[in-house]
């Protein structure tokens, strides 16, 4: 109270003061605050005789450009408090709030445990001599019902679930922060974007859709790109997915497709897959989806890494300047290590030996050092150019063709941390599409309008009421101060009487912040063309369901082309209603005749059944019929192989120095070399230099590497063979189109795999070396794939 003015005596005030039940009625203390307080209060009330902000709440033009609210200066803080007690402090309460803060934000040191050198406590902070046994009557006697600390233990342990998320259960998180490269302040007034040079912290989670949360991480699947951005000007939440468009183009069909997606209700199968009867029904009698349907067959369902896959925004955005003046825009995240993704035989396999692959893959990136990094682009457009394009930007299952507009780099981010607690940060984030900040505003998506309710909705039932905000990780690190009040798990202590707005007994705070500093809407919105009214119908542009399917595959390389095909194959031969097959086959007749006849071969078809008779029969000719930039392979990354996890394959018998040789160079790259062995432990070298293998064939085949490297040493391939694992792990590393380096001793190895060192045309494989060049193999390692071995069926 140190601000308290001593204020004159007021008889009328002080009476009012007095009239209480059980207080006193004379006060013996020197400062009487009772009466200060009154005094006080009545003439901070005074000072606002009236709201003079009501006349401006009417009107369109006030409705752009609210004013901030009527604030009066207390002469203390003596009338804005809760009590007048609250300077008596204890080591609990602290002393009085500061002003102005709101402690439950702040950085998430203020919630940081650390156990080092302390005793075991209960919840309630008592010491726990034993931890070992609960209470009995006798050593051999019943447990008592009076054993408090068993119960608390128990009773914890019993509530330690909470449901898990309804899509994207499965996801693994880091922290880290966004950078931006130059102002973007001629487009928008977000806090971000605001400097060169400037850096925002983020939080971001990888998910996949379908699985539940324990399922694995290779399932061919959508992945979930989702960011928080820590402004300072409030949470901004990008929560998008590692593909353009979606599924559905209206909000109202999203409960349809993930039932249909997720396990059959009757008997809870598949986990983790799109490859059953009502996925396809769905799909089938949606032909929509077509366009995404290519993306989710192509590779991009099965990333190599979080690390290798871009991101999308997905719907279209606005941005609005400090003028108010506001443009359209698409996110797009590009992964500095390029877009890798694996094969689906490996995906499968991975699935077995390691289902954690993703999450372990981001963890330990990470921990190496080998930070995570994206770009973030932009693709800027205004109303007027989107009113000419051949398709409706409000609908989610269209792209803007890059060749259309331009992305334009803004900023990069970089995954530098992970979190403490895989629960209180990875589980307990709430990404909402509703938080956006100043600088942001929503286009008229009818997708996005249903999850801008659906994210907070849903977190109030997984987190257990409206206060999720509040978690550690949830809350933002700018100032937040509202009269929203209670509910289950509340943090905030809020010090005064007043939870209402506007007011004169808080000095009018926490204030309306008006338009200068406050979210305001862009008032702009796009007219329909049509007659406004009330009406549950699609614009027509959204009826022309195939040209960006079209483009999307005509834009593959041949390899690509093959892999969609084969993928399409894959799902709709475990489909087990012929009809359904055959539905889609006909959708797919629209799409691409090559795809549709290459998908209707694999399941046997002998006959075409019918194009899908379509909703658009003569849709608008699109801009851009080849798209480069949809092709994984037109983003190799750095060229290098940083993060790339290589198996040199050791036992008795090997050259420790040029096995040693070979792991220093790999490492040097920035790749992660790993000796495999049949065991685990010293291998006997011929030389004499130690050599510990570090995995076993066993325990990490073949399939869980980016290429390989067989060893030499007089002895080794005998030892090595005699573990027919060897053999396996050869023929995934070729049949996979990974690089192998086959160092002299180990020539027979690959032959006993059954291996050959050309490619089906007779020319020499680029991506098996023989020899010991180890600069070749990098060089090979960096081209990711030898896709010029593959062959379907395998050969090998
Ligand atoms: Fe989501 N989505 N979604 N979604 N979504 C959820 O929110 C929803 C959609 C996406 O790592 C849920 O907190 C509706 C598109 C990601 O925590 C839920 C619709 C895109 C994540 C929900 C969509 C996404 C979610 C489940 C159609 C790409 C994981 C748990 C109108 C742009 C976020 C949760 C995380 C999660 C609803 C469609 C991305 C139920 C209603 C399109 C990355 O609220």
């Amino acid at each position: 109270m140190s601000k308290s003015k001593n204020t004159p005596p007021r008889s009328d005030v002080q009476a009012a003061a007095r009239q209480t039940d059980s207080g006193p009625s004379e006060v013996n203390t020197a400062v009487d605050t009772a009466s200060q307080q009154a005094v006080q209060t009545q003439d901070m009330v005074a000072e606002m005789p009236f709201n003079p902000n009501k006349a401006g709440e009417h009107g369109f033009d006030n409705g752009l450009q609210p004013q901030p609210g009527v604030t009066v200066e207390p002469a203390s803080r003596l009338p804005t408090g809760s009590t007048l007690s609250e300077e008596n402090v204890t080591a609990k309460t602290g002393t009085q709030a500061a002003e102005g803060v709101n402690w439950t934000i702040e950085a998430l040191d203020r919630v940081r445990v650390d156990s080092s050198g302390q005793a075991l406590t209960t919840n309630q902070g008592v010491p726990i001599a034993d931890n070992q046994n609960s209470l009995k009557y006798g050593v051999r006697g019943p447990v008592l019902l009076e054993d408090f600390i068993l119960r608390e233990k128990l009773t914890h342990f019993d509530h330690e679930r909470i449901p898990e998320r309804i899509v994207h259960a499965r996801g693994s998180a880091a922290h880290g922060y966004f950078e931006c490269y130059e102002p973007l302040t001629d487009i928008t007034k977000a806090a971000p974007f605001k400097e060169a040079g400037k850096t925002t912290p983020v939080f971001v989670r990888f998910s996949t859709v379908q699985g539940e949360r324990g399922s694995k991480d290779t399932a061919r699947d959508v992945r979930g790109f989702a960011v928080k951005f820590y402004t300072d000007e409030g949470n901004w939440d990008l929560v998008g997915n590692n593909m353009p468009v979606f599924f559905i183009q209206d909000a109202m069909k999203f409960p349809d497709l993930v039932h249909a997606v997720k396990p059959e209700p009757h008997h809870g199968m598949p986990q983790a897959g799109s490859a059953h009867d009502t996925f396809w029904d769905f799909v089938s009698l949606m032909p929509e989806s077509t366009h995404m349907l290519m993306w989710a067959m192509s590779d991009r369902g099965i990333p190599r890494s979080y690390a290798t896959m871009q991101g999308f925004g997905v719907h279209t955005f606005r941005m609005v300047n400090d003028a108010g003046e506001s443009v359209f825009v698409k996110f797009h995240w590009n992964p500095i290590y390029g877009t890798h993704s694996l094969v689906w035989e490996e995906a499968v396999k991975i699935s077995g030996a390691d289902p954690d692959f993703h999450r372990r893959d981001l963890w330990e990136r990470i921990e190496a050092g080998a930070y995570p990094e994206w770009e973030l682009g932009l693709q800027v457009f205004t109303e007027e150019q989107a009113d000419q394009f051949s398709f409706d930007i409000l609908d989610a299952t269209k792209i803007v063709p890059e060749e259309l507009v331009p992305v334009r780099p803004v900023g990069r981010m970089v995954l530098n941390r992970n979190p403490d607690n895989f629960f209180a940060e990875t589980e307990q984030v709430a990404f909402c599409t509703a938080h956006i900040v100043p600088g942001l505003d929503f286009s008229n998506d009818p997708l996005l309008a249903g999850r801008i309710h659906s994210y907070v909705d849903t977190q109030i039932t997984r987190l257990g009421g409206p206060n999720f905000h509040e978690i550690p990780i949830n809350s933002p690190l700018a100032p937040v101060h509202n009269n929203q009040r209670d509910g289950m798990h509340r943090q905030a202590i809020h010090r005064g009487r007043v939870s209402y707005e506007p007011n004169s007994l808080g000095g009018g705070c926490p204030f309306q912040a008006g338009a200068a500093q406050g979210f305001v809407s862009v008032p702009a919105r796009i007219q329909a063309k049509e007659e406004q009214g009330k009406v549950r119908a699609k614009p027509e542009k959204f009826a022309d369901h195939y040209t960006q399917a079209t483009l999307f595959f005509e834009s593959q390389s041949p390899v690509e082309q093959a892999h969609i095909a084969a993928a399409f194959r894959f799902e709709l031969s475990k489909v087990t209603v012929p009809g359904i097959r055959e539905r889609m086959v006909s959708s797919l007749r629209n799409a691409s005749e090559s795809l549709a006849q290459q998908v209707a071969q694999g399941l046997g078809m002998a006959v075409l059944p019918d194009p899908m008779p379509r909703a658009l029969e003569n849709p608008t000719a699109p801009e851009v019929t080849r798209s480069p930039a949809l092709s994984l392979l037109s983003r190799p990354g750095d060229g290098s192989i940083k993060g790339r996890k290589i198996a040199l394959l050791v036992a008795d018998g090997v050259d420790g120095q040029s096995a040693m040789d070979v792991h220093a160079a790999l490492f040097a790259e920035g790749a992660v070399p790993r000796f495999v062995g049949p065991r685990i432990g010293p291998v006997k070298t011929s030389d004499g230099v130690a050599v510990d293998a570090d995995a076993s064939l066993e325990n990490e085949p073949g399939f869980l590497f980016d290429a390989l490297v067989l060893p030499d040493g007089a002895g080794v391939a005998e030892a090595l063979a005699k573990d027919a694992h060897t053999l396996d792990f050869i023929r995934d590393q070729h049949r996979h189109c990974k690089a192998i380096l086959v160092m002299p001793a180990s020539a027979k190895l690959l032959e006993s795999a059954g291996v050959a060192p050309e490619l089906p045309s007779g020319e020499a494989d680029p991506g098996i070396l023989q020899g010991t060049n180890v600069d070749a193999f990098i060089e090979a390692v960096a081209r990711h794939r030898h896709f010029e071995r593959e062959t379907d069926p395998p050969s090998v």
